[in-house]
């Protein structure tokens, strides 16, 4: 073994109640780091810390014991206390010389006493923990149901980095919820021995619950939080998003991303991204366009609204923009005409920022349905704290057409409204174009 300084020792105690299956997990932790070279197990008498003769024979921990793990240029020790409450005491020395501790839970019987008594120490103590639920593969195994218990009786500041999947004879593997990854186990393999896998199908639904339980959990701590998105397409947020502060939606942002990402969450760069689609409140929602056909009714459902959570165009920045004074070069056009729209954008925040200013049509009566709204134009502008820039973009008869009854392409005789603004549900300017 290396020789390690004390800045990288670290002492971490296995707590828990009786038989929860501390001895067992710390032979493993030595065995997987390499510290040990047997996978030793309780029922030969052969694991690292159940040594005395008592041990062996009784088949639970009497006294405290010491295994190590080497793991990232750290030695760690594993102090394996005993869980039943004759043995308080061992616990007790453990903890007070532990700079954290793992507290093992049985999969089968959840929170008991002897857990609850661990935990008191441990906060009399204010030592940090983890938790870790074995047995996932005895019969009964329900990490659900230890996972609430363990909200109810000794925290609701828990959150899974790890979730099994399958349980009992069917336990196969773990997520980690970190690094989205999924761990399958190959029958009869060693502790350490695992094939890495995308998530399951399966379990993606309860993978993205307890992500969003993740987010609920650090945003109840109170520090502010950021929300970074990356992900190719709309996500619904409604179990979160009012309590935290700020949604960046970065897509798929390459190997530069993340100096991308601390740039804007620093305010070193002002971001101005626009949606190029819809986010919906709920997937039921589904499809849900900017530009859809007019419905002839309201678009709320009975229990759900109709609307976004985020329309096509939306983005932010952070600074504010107003927009006034719509203009068109001319009211009335021909068929064959092109017209010029102009409007002024200012900046009326503190900081430099970009508007992507967006013109959108609607042809009000036509001989076919019609989308009830049209991206037309856009242009990002630049603008310092107080400036104000006229904008202009042009209208043709392209920008005019549809396809008509026949599949024609035509530009139809009659009223036009132009509306302008930073999204499509934030217009801010309209006025009406007739074509004769
Ligand atoms: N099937 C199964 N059995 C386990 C697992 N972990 C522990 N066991 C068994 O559960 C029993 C108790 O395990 P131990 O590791 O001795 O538990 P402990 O918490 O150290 O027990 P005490 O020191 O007596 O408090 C032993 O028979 C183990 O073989 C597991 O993940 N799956
Ligand atoms: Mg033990």
């Amino acid at each position: 073994m290396k020789i390690y300084g004390p800045e990288a020792i670290r002492n971490v105690a296995f707590v828990g109640h009786g038989a929860s299956g501390k001895t067992t997990l710390v032979d493993a932790l030595a065995f997987v780091s390499g510290a040990s070279r047997r996978h030793g197990s309780i029922k030969e008498g052969s694991t690292l810390t159940d040594t005395s003769p008592d041990e062996i024979e009784r088949k639970h921990s009497i006294s405290l014991s010491i295994g190590y793990a080497e793991w990232m240029n750290t030695k760690v020790n594993l102090l394996d206390a005993p869980g039943y409450l004759d043995f308080f005491g061992e616990v007790i020395c453990g903890l007070s010389v532990a700079d954290g501790a793992v507290v093992v839970l049985s999969a089968v019987s959840g929170v008991e006493v002897g857990t609850e008594r661990c935990w008191e120490t441990l906060d009399r103590l204010h030592l940090p923990r983890i938790l870790f639920v074995s047995g996932m593969d005895k019969e009964h195994a329900n990490f659900e149901r230890v996972f609430n218990d363990v909200k109810q009786r000794l925290t609701p500041k828990v959150l899974p980095v790890e979730i099994p999947v399958g349980d009992g004879a069917q336990f196969r593997g773990i997520i980690n919820l970190f690094t989205q990854t999924c761990q399958l186990f190959k029958p009869g393999s060693k502790a350490g021995e695992f094939e890495e896998t995308p998530v399951p199908p399966e379990y993606q639904d309860a993978f993205s619950r307890y992500k969003d339980q993740m987010i609920e959990a650090v945003a109840a701590t109170g520090t502010p939080v950021v929300v970074v998105v990356i992900g190719g397409s709309a996500v619904t947020m409604s179990r979160w998003l009012d309590r935290v502060g700020a949604v960046v939606m970065a897509w798929y942002p390459g190997e530069q991303g993340g100096h991308a990402v601390a740039d804007v969450l620093f305010g070193a760069v002002n971001p101005a991204g626009r949606l190029p689609i819809t986010f919906p409140l709920e997937e039921g929602q589904l499809p849900l366009v900017y530009n859809h056909k007019p419905t002839g009714r309201g678009d709320d459902y009975v229990d759900l609204s109709g609307h976004p959570l985020f329309p096509f165009g939306h983005g932010l920045s952070y600074t504010t923009f107003e927009y006034d004074s719509l203009r068109f070069d001319r009211d009335t056009i021909g068929p064959g005409d092109s017209v010029r729209v102009s409007f002024t954008v200012r900046n009326s925040g503190r900081r430099a920022g970009h508007e992507v200013a967006q013109l959108y049509v609607r042809d009000l009566l036509a001989s076919v349905a019609r989308p009830v709204q049209e991206l037309k134009g856009f242009e990002r502008v630049s603008l310092q704290p107080g400036e104000s820039r006229r904008v202009s973009m042009m209208l043709t008869p392209r920008h005019l057409r549809m396809l008509d009854g026949s599949g024609r392409w035509v530009v139809e005789p009659g009223a036009f409204r132009v509306t302008v603004g930073a999204s499509s549900r934030d217009l801010r300017l309209r006025g009406t174009l007739t074509v004769r």
